[in-house]
């Protein structure tokens, strides 16, 4: 291994965090027995959800649901899983699991997964679990570019709190403007790269590299090198900010 004489792209700020993957701590939980996690956004740094990375060796067995009022979302990034309920989710599968939601979750070899948890804000009844695959997803044009497509993988009806998408970019797309809005994102980047301007500041980024973003921070991306950049990414969503 390389000594990394204290330097790392990693940058935790206040309104916004890059965490890169040499910098992940992997630690174990009695929530998650045969795994280990890197959480990489949590409320410690301001965020009001938490988004971190599972892996296993050996495999998974009856992986209990989150706790009381949290809404669970995994997304398979190698290998399979099988719910209790009897869907079984293959590489870039993935699960919406509401509060309260009776599965557990296996795999029956390695796997690595990213795991999206946060408190559930309802309005009216709480909807049903999702499960889906993002090669079944048609995408859309983001505001009407086709160089930059959205898959959403939940429903956007008024019952759910949060959408996570894939943002897929052709070489040399970017986002049309500089965004800025009180909805907080997770991001982990699946392929590709380019520059993430965060705030004040611009980060090269690749595949493996996860952000944060706390509300209102500017953000920016634009996708360079010579194949697609695809992103995954949580926002906090259909909810006044009140
Ligand atoms: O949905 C979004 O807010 C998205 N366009 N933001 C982002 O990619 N940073
Ligand atoms: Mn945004």
């Amino acid at each position: 291994m390389t000594p990394s004489f204290g330097q790392t792209p990693s940058d935790i700020r206040r309104n916004h965090a890059l965490l890169t993957p040499e910098s992940h701590e992997w630690i174990t939980q009695p929530d998650w027995p045969g795994a280990e996690i890197a959480f990489l956004i949590s409320p410690d740094m301001g965020a009001k959800f938490a988004m971190g990375l599972v892996r296993s060796k050996g495999g998974l067995t009856g992986i209990a649901p989150a706790p009381t009022g949290i809404a669970r979302f995994v997304f398979v990034l190698e290998g399979a899983v099988t719910l209790s309920t009897g869907q079984e989710l293959t590489t870039e599968g993935y699960a919406f699991l509401p509060p309260e939601t009776d599965a557990t979750l296996s795999s029956p070899a390695g796997v690595s997964l990213l795991l999206m948890e946060w408190r559930f804000v309802a309005r009216g009844e709480i909807p049903a679990p999702v499960f889906g695959h993002v090669k079944d997803i048609q995408g859309t044009p983001l505001r009407g570019d086709d160089w930059l497509m959205v898959q959403k993988m939940l429903p956007t009806d008024a019952g759910f709190d949060g959408e996570v998408n894939i943002m897929n970019f052709h070489p040399g797309a970017s986002l049309a403007y500089v965004e800025t809005h009180f909805m907080e994102h997770g991001l982990l980047m699946l392929d590709g790269g380019g520059v993430y301007r965060l705030d004040d500041r611009w980060y090269p980024v690749g595949k493996g590299d996860a952000i944060w973003m706390g509300p209102h921070v500017p953000q920016w991306f634009g996708a360079l090198g010579r194949t697609p950049s695809r992103y995954l990414i949580y926002k906090n969503y259909n909810r006044s900010p009140l």
